[in-house]
């Protein structure tokens, strides 16, 4: 195995917190077939629904227990503030007891088949090994994410955590063997996207690969794994639209509006990115957001009153300080921040203010594409008709909001509004049993719910005549 290592840093600060394994093509094969073995052989077969979900419920208790450990680790790596991490946990805990129900709750069905004499119903059956490739934005809860459904169909995975942000699913697995997990069922692989990433995405011996991240590497990963014929979930990218009409509730909007945009540091796949405002209402709704941005304090995610830290790795700050420069050439005007930055406190880290875009137009790069840091394009519009489209017309489709007191509407936009969730008068609702994923470039398949558990099971057509 590679002795090979590379390093991970606290972006608060650019200090080194670990050093970890840089996974290769070999690493990836000895992990599947350590998860083939253990899907076929062992003891992890044999683990009626019942014992999955004992040990599901024994994860989540583990998780709760190690809850202020991992919400530490994640914010000391990814920078997200402390207060948000502590409540990531507190879903996931809840999001594994979710799962754990659903691993009793499997069912398929009895038909009745013309034939008298036929007996036919269907299975549901794991898929078998899955694959997982990760961002950094999340990576404790893409992780659980990704594990949840795998457990409770009795499939088992490798993981491939970003370099960005090991730790976490490192420490899951650890929690994962303490639960009881067997051997084999649960493998992370850290590594490189080029390496370890590809190698997984390239293996033959998978049978489900599911990944989250960015629009390009997820085409690349679809290229490699449809050349296999595994089967794949993508949740990639979003530039989704919020949509306020004059007649909602403003405050609420308003201070809606800036966590939609600006939580995580605008790291978030289905950050509301484009806050299209009715006419009448436009430039002081957009002062309105701008005043509530610049009441957010920046800081180190440690500190307990930090409601934005840094962005994840000078990277991730380069390709939003380049946004924002192309956003000021092509005429929009920043209302609140505009650039990295810097000072006592400041200058060791990655961090970027919430910046608030009037004068934006729909043509511009950064109201096309993907920021993934704290940039809000405000656009004005003056009909439904019209916002709708302007809504629509992106190749993305993961979230939308609307605010609007008219049910008649509300009702008209949850159903032309073309993203995976709309969300009217709140934004990013989120629920263990709701599926989330996304239409058009935002992907396919869906996570949470029902319709999560469904991308792990094969359906079995069984007959049995009686002749
Ligand atoms: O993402 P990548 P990056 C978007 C966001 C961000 C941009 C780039 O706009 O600015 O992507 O971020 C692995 N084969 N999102 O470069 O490349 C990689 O190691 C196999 C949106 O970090 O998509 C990591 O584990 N795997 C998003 C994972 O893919 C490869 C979350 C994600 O990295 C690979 C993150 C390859 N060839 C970024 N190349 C969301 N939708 O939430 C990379 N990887």
């Amino acid at each position: 195995m590679t002795d090979a290592t590379f390093e991970t840093r606290n972006p608060a600060n650019g200090q080194v917190l670990a050093t970890v394994a840089r996974g290769t093509a070999r690493e990836v094969d000895a992990a599947v077939t350590a998860a083939r073995t253990a899907f076929e052989d062992g003891a992890w077969p044999r683990f009626s629904p019942a014992d999955r979900q004992r040990l599901l419920l024994r994860l989540a208790d583990l998780l709760e227990r190690d809850a202020e450990d991992f919400a530490r680790i994640d914010t000391l790596e990814m920078g997200s503030p402390i207060r948000h991490t502590r409540g990531s946990v507190a879903l996931l805990v809840d999001l594994l007891r979710y799962y754990a129900g659903m691993a009793r709750a499997i069912e398929g069905l009895t038909a009745q088949p013309s034939d008298p004499d036929m007996f036919a119903c269907t299975l549901r059956e794991p898929v078998g090994v899955c694959g997982a490739i990760i961002p950094w934005n999340g990576p404790l809860w893409a992780s659980v994410l990704k594990l949840g459904p795998v457990l409770a169909t009795g499939c088992t995975l490798v993981l491939k955590p970003a370099e960005d942000a090991s730790l976490a699913p490192l420490m899951l697995a650890r929690l994962a063997e303490e639960a009881g997990v067997p051997p084999g069922v649960f493998n992370v692989v850290t590594g490189f996207g080029a390496e370890a990433g590809a190698a997984l995405a390239a293996h033959p011996g998978i049978d489900k690969l599911a990944f989250t991240g960015s629009d390009a590497t997820g085409r690349a990963i679809a290229a490699a794994a449809g050349a296999n014929l595994t089967k794949l979930s993508l949740e990639l990218g979003g530039k989704s639209p919020n949509i306020i009409f004059a007649d909602a509730d403003l405050d609420a909007a308003a201070r809606t509006a800036v966590i939609a945009a600006f939580a995580n540091s605008g790291q978030v796949c289905s950050a509301g990115t484009r806050l299209f405002v009715e006419q009448p209402v436009h430039r002081e709704f957009a002062e309105r957001v701008a005043r509530i941005a610049q009441t957010l304090r920046i800081g180190d995610g440690m500190d307990p009153d930090t409601d934005l830290g840094p962005l994840v790795s000078a990277r991730q700050l380069g390709r939003v300080c380049g946004h924002m420069d192309d956003a000021r050439a092509a005429g929009a005007t920043a209302i609140s921040g505009g650039g990295r930055l810097t000072g006592a406190g400041y200058d060791q880290g990655f961090f970027f203010p919430p910046t608030v875009l009037v004068d934006a137009r729909d043509d511009m790069r950064a109201v096309r594409e993907e920021i993934f840091g704290p940039i809000l394009a405000t656009l004005p519009f003056t009909t439904e008709d019209e916002v709708v489209t302007r809504a629509n017309a992106t190749p993305f489709g993961l979230g939308a909001g609307v605010w609007t007191r008219d049910v008649g509407r509300a009702h008209r936009l949850g159903r032309r509004l073309r993203a995976g969730s709309v969300w009217v008068n709140c934004y990013n609702a989120i629920d263990p049993a709701m599926p989330s994923g996304g239409m058009k470039a935002s992907g396919y398949g869906r996570e949470y719910g029902r319709a999560h558990l469904d991308e792990h099971l094969e359906t079995k057509s069984l007959w049995i005549s009686s002749r």
